[in-house]
């Protein structure tokens, strides 16, 4: 093994993990569990991923913080005591922090340390990774838990530069936080980020103006703090509870009705939706069995929130152009926020169309839009999301075998067998990539059930004496195919208009990223070919096993 490249000395892990978010923190523990030297690289500050950069006023979680913890340890899972239904991003960065300090994480996290190429070295079986620090480390295993949501992204508008406002975005929001008290402020956006972040922000501003291209369905998150009786019973019951996130839907214990829409009498699916409107957030995600495969019921379900907006928001006008057209309930990430359709109702926030009347570009002062009309602010908030499910690994762009880079394999959308593991880059385990259910579940459900399968897999080849591990073209290629089938299968399919799509990127391939097929079945599937010796997967043998036994083997 090389000591030194290009005049820098080589630091030797058995792996390195990229990222200390939920999934990075996760991999430490499990990895040094496991007897496997660890060195986890980090660009931020801290620990925490998503929630140490997600900081804009509002952010919180829409799975319940009971389900949206870590099982590794029950003890952990004991102790902990959440004080809101739904927990706000201090709290969640709280945890992370915590969950690093009781496992003694922190020596094997190295923080303020940029990944920014990586490759195999076919010669030796490992991988080189390249820092921002101008480090270079050297690991027999890359796990990537670089985050799916974890590249913001600002669309170029003609005359950002020139703008003499501050502008910030929510994915990277600086962490001495924004003093907006007074001031008059545009939000660009009206996703997930949006939502939570308007009630609050119009609270403070002057006034706000909310720049809206395409309406989207914001449920009631119901949060409140947490019930004793609730957490007493999860806690009592937690090994049950996990189980059955892990063999189910969508990764935790909402419940759905397994009826479909149609079989209900107007009276009993009316009745359904107000339970859900009540319960709140994603619930109303399993209000029918059939809400993301038939246009028909899902149109139930959508005319019963613009309703819902109808009730509330006063203004007419307003309460029309709030009213999502044209987008099944669903197929754009449903929000989940508090007091954000009252919000339009205060006298201090406007909402502004720009699907009809375009941004034309931003100006010294504020947005003008092409029919001309100006609206002068001094901050600019971008709620305008992320390059997700692959913009973080495009970012790194792995090197694997015969020097392909990973920009390159995924150039007509991302290629891997299991969301896991990519062909020609041997080694290397992406975390909740695409091809996994990912973003359509509990991530700490999906995280846990990735790092359960890479930490065995890791075992596996130890035992073995493997020294690679990579899946077939073919694998890949079926594996690929029948995420794509899944999602032909519901609504997903006819909306390709969103960032499940990478629509939101110019220039991303619109290829729908993450699997449908259900946590539960995935990580059946995933269990299945661990326990058939990695069908679908090839190895190579150690050198030393291969001198001895596997002459010529690969
Ligand atoms: O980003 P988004 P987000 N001009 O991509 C608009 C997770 N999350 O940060 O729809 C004008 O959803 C864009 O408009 P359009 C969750 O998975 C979870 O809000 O493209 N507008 C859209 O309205 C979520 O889905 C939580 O027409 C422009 C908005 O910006 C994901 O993160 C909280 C524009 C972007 O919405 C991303 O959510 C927060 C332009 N040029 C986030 N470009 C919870 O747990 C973009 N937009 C609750």
């Amino acid at each position: 093994m090389q000591d030194e490249i290009e005049g820098v000395a080589v630091r030797c892990f058995d792996a390195i993990v990229v990222g200390a978010g939920l999934a990075g923190v996760c991999a430490v523990y499990r990895l040094r569990q496991a007897g496997v030297s660890v060195r986890a690289l980090e660009a931020g500050g801290g620990v925490g991923g998503t929630w140490y950069h997600n900081r804009y006023p509002g952010a919180r979680c829409d799975i319940e913080s009971l389900d949206y913890s870590y099982s590794f340890s029950d003890e952990l899972q004991q102790e902990w005591k959440w004080s809101e239904r739904y927990a706000g991003q201090p709290e969640i960065l709280r945890y992370i922090n915590h969950v690093a300090d009781r496992f003694d994480l922190r020596r094997d996290i190295q923080l303020n340390t940029w990944v920014v190429r990586a490759r195999f070295d076919e010669a030796q079986e490992r991988w080189m990774l390249f820092t921002d620090t101008g480090e270079v480390f050297s690991a027999k295993y890359a796990i990537m838990a670089t985050g799916v949501l974890s590249v913001a992204q600002v669309p170029s508008m003609k005359g950002l530069e020139d703008y003499r406002g501050e502008w910030f975005h929510t994915g990277d929001w600086p962490e001495q936080g924004v003093d907006l008290a007074g001031k008059w402020v545009g939000v660009i956006g009206t996703g997930s980020s949006a939502t939570q972040l308007i009630p609050i922000v119009a609270e403070q501003t002057e006034h706000l103006y909310v720049f809206q291209r395409t309406a989207n369905y914001t449920m009631p998150a119901q949060n409140h703090p947490m019930k004793p009786e609730v957490e007493q019973e999860w806690k009592k019951h937690y090994p049950d509870r996990r189980k059955f996130a892990w063999a189910s839907g969508f990764g935790h214990n909402q419940v759905t009705n397994h009826m479909s829409g149609k079989e209900m009498s107007a009276e009993a699916r009316l009745a359904e939706l107000e339970n859900r409107w009540r319960l709140g957030g994603l619930y109303m995600m399993r209000a029918f069995k059939d809400i993301l495969t038939d246009p028909e019921v899902n149109e139930i379900a959508a005319e019963f929130v613009r309703e819902k907006i109808r009730a509330t928001v006063q203004d007419r006008q307003t309460a029309e152009a709030l009213c999502p057209r044209d987008l099944y309930i669903g197929t754009k990430r449903l929000c989940s926020g508090t007091n954000y359709y009252e919000t339009f109702n205060r006298r201090n926030v406007t909402l502004v169309d720009v699907k009809n009347r375009a941004i034309e570009r931003i100006t010294a002062d504020g947005i003008l839009l092409e029919d001309g009309s100006e609206y002068e602010v001094d901050a600019l908030i971008f709620a305008t999301g992320f390059d997700a499910m692959t913009g973080a690994m495009n970012r790194i762009n792995p090197v694997g075998r015969k020097g392909r880079a990973l920009r390159e394999a995924w150039a007509a959308g991302p290629q891997t067998y299991l969301g896991l593991c990519v062909a020609g880059f041997p080694n290397m385990f992406v975390i909740t990539g695409p091809g996994s259910p990912s973003v359509f579940s509990n991530m700490v459900t999906s995280i846990e059930q990735h790092i359960e399968w890479t930490v065995a897999c890791i075992e596996h080849m130890r035992a073995h004496g493997l020294s690679s591990i990579e899946p077939t073209v073919q694998a890949q290629e079926d594996w690929t195919r029948h995420v794509t089938e899944a999602a032909g299968k519901t609504l997903y399919a006819q909306s390709r208009n969103s960032w499940f799509h990478g629509a939101n990127i110019p220039g991303k391939p619109v290829v729908f990223m993450p699997y449908v097929g259900g946590v539960g079945n995935y990580y059946q599937t995933i269990t299945r070919v661990a326990q058939s010796g990695y069908e679908g997967f090839r190895f190579s043998s150690a050198p030393a096993v291969r001198n001895a036994s596997h002459a010529g083997e690969t």
